[in-house]
């Protein structure tokens, strides 16, 4: 038996599994809390600590009691469930955290239900219990209850619970009995969770996750699943197409704290690193070079969304990001193509226009943000949904929803979902909440977030994720209101805002540049109008000087670059530079516009 923990911290979005992986690496000496930077250790990307979200699934390690344990951190937003679907290969068991008041949601039961799959045993973590009005004990029951509805062995319906708070930094066996550390979790992985299991043979490694590094390239990653590897040896990588490539081990990394550490030889049972096996993918295999047998491929996520990412080709490209052309856009695609495997990129009939399938707003957010910040500029269209021909009916996608809001704002997330073609399958009161189940095609939810703020005070909690096609569910009613477009080229006046304030609602303030065709806000009607922004008021009426400042003008609307894809219309694009975000028209001209609407 080896001394070795393999485990995966899987959970619904913001129930804390990071927070926990950073409690538990302090706890075991790897950090020191004092150490610690503002935001969480393991979240370490700058787009991770912006947004408080973990985007890419992370290995660590640490040692408690002479044990060595490995924890895979991954993400909960449902656009990365295909990613936890992967790492959770490398794991024997996983830590299922819930938050003791939100309870089970669309995502634990997704990543729940793979682990029972792939027979890992569960610990169960209930969360913020230090959170007001939370039910610890009725969570329990209710992932007690999702188990067994997922076709969960008696093994792991056996799971053990524990209870806590990993802000505060500490669990325990009883929610009302609070301890001041985490030992009641770590000792429950030791005893719970089985060492892996050393594999008798030749060598044999599925890989199950890539990492970057300056120095040496590309890094795969995945568990030792058979046998052992060594610097130096010679094996075949497995293609998934069946193709076999001969390489030789280059370099072999074990997870050392939140680093890696440089290794001569890797056993089965462990995670590790390897550089020098060119051309891999994921879910290829590393076998042994004169008896080369594959392991089962992984399952690649199917993109269920594209956008249209163009050039940027608006009056004002070029003034703020250093790649702008075509060449560029498609290199850097290509390049991502290495290693985000749920992206795929198609050529269109224009060569400045590729089209981009990923597998939801967030994730194909994260790539445009991610070059923006290295220097590009783009525009990028509409997301839209992916339809699917079976058997000669159309398809679309469908997704499970919940809501969680006050009371008093149920009906009106009721009216808007359902219009949304949403169906209505369970309501629960939880306190002054209401806790909504829906079905709804992901057409509908494209655009619905900040709608539903709005509606709610900003109170509603919403998420959501993929269960699969079905037939068209019919035409979903549009956007009501019609955008605002800048007549002129020129600076944003505060007199012409004020005089257009009953228009609409403006996303620009006075100084700031537009253009012609230029989405500047949203009108109070449908349809679109054209408005004149730059217009300041007429030198000869001008009597007192500085009239312009006393005008009371609305504060502008400020999107981010998801809210912004989700809320242009087809003819529109968003304009994306280093620095900037506009939504513009396609066409910019009103003329040319209005006849192509009429086609
Ligand atoms: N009240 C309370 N808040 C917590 C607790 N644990 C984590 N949080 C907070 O919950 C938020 C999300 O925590 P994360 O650790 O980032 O959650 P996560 O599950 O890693 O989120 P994703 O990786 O994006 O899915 C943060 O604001 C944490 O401070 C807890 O025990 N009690
Ligand atoms: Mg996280």
């Amino acid at each position: 038996m080896q001394k070795i923990r393999n485990i995966a911290i899987i959970a619904h979005v913001d129930h804390g599994k990071t927070t926990l992986v950073d409690k538990m690496l302090i706890a075991t000496g790897q950090f020191a809390d004092h150490e610690k930077p503002g935001s969480l250790i393991m979240d370490n990307n700058d787009l991770e600590r912006e947004r408080g979200i973990t985007i890419l699934s992370k290995n660590a390690s640490t040692v408690y009691n002479g044990v060595k344990i490995n924890i895979i951190d991954t993400p909960g937003h449902s656009d990365f469930g295909g990613e936890v679907e992967r790492v959770l290969n490398m794991a024997d068991g996983v830590l299922l955290l819930v938050d003791a008041f939100e309870g089970p949601m669309p995502q634990t039961r997704f990543v729940l239900q793979k682990a029972i799959q792939l027979g890992l045993k569960p610990i169960v973590v209930i969360n913020k219990v230090d959170k007001q009005n939370c039910q610890p004990d009725l969570v329990q029951e209710q992932v007690f209850d999702l188990m067994f509805s997922l076709g969960a062995s008696e093994e792991q319906l056996n799971f053990p619970t524990i209870y806590g708070s990993a802000k505060n930094g500490w669990m325990s066996n009883d929610w009302q009995t609070p301890s001041d550390n985490i030992t009641p979790l770590l000792d429950t992985i030791l005893e719970y969770i089985p060492a892996p299991k050393y594999n008798e043979g030749t060598t044999q490694m599925l890989i199950t996750a890539l990492k970057y590094s300056s120095y040496v390239g590309r890094i795969a990653i995945g568990r030792m699943h058979r046998g052992e590897i060594k610097v130096g040896q010679t094996v075949v990588l497995m293609k998934r197409d069946g193709s076999l490539k001969r390489s030789k081990i280059k370099e072999l990394f074990l997870f050392e704290g939140l680093g890696r550490k440089s290794v001569q030889s890797v056993a089965s049972g462990e995670i590790c690193g390897l550089v020098g096996v060119d051309g891999f993918d994921i879910g290829d295999t590393v076998s042994d070079a004169e008896n080369p047998e594959a392991l089962d491929p992984i399952s690649i996520d199917e993109p269920t969304m594209s956008m249209t990412f163009a050039i940027n080709d608006s009056p004002f490209f070029g003034k703020e990001g250093k790649f702008v052309t075509s060449r560029h856009i498609k290199d850097r695609l290509k390049k991502e193509l290495e290693r985000n495997l749920a992206l795929k990129v198609e050529d269109t009939d224009s060569a400045d226009k590729f089209r981009v399938y990923g597998r939801g707003v967030l994730h194909l957010s994260v790539l445009i943000e991610t070059m923006r910040r290295e220097g590009y500029e783009l525009q990028v269209g509409q997301p839209k949904v992916l339809f699917k021909d079976i058997d000669g009916v159309k398809n679309e996608p469908i997704e499970e929803m919940t809501v969680d809001v006050a009371e008093e704002f149920s009906g009106k997330v009721i009216d808007m979902i359902t219009t949304r073609k949403g169906e209505l399958l369970n309501m629960e009161n939880k306190g002054d909440r209401t806790i909504l189940d829906f079905n709804v095609p992901s057409r509908g939810i494209i655009g619905l977030r900040t709608k539903m703020l709005t509606a709610t005070n900003g109170e509603a909690v919403m998420s959501h994720r993929f269960v699969g096609y079905e037939p068209f569910k019919g035409e979903i009613e549009k956007r009501q209101n019609g955008s605002l477009i800048s007549m002129e080229t020129g600076q944003v006046f505060a007199y012409a805002l004020d005089k257009l304030q009953d228009r609409g609602r403006f996303f620009v303030a006075p100084t700031q540049k537009v253009y012609a065709g230029q989405v500047i806000g949203e009108s109070s009607k449908s349809g679109d109008i054209v408005v004149n922004i730059c217009k300041s008021k007429k030198l000869t009426n001008m009597r007192a000087s500085g009239a312009d400042d006393k005008v009371r003008i609305a504060p502008p609307i400020v999107f981010s670059l998801e809210e912004a894809l989700e809320y242009i219309q087809e003819d529109e694009y968003v304009e994306i530079t280093p620095k900037c975000i506009r939504l513009r028209k396609i066409i910019l001209d009103e003329i040319a516009r209005k006849r192509e609407a009429k086609n």
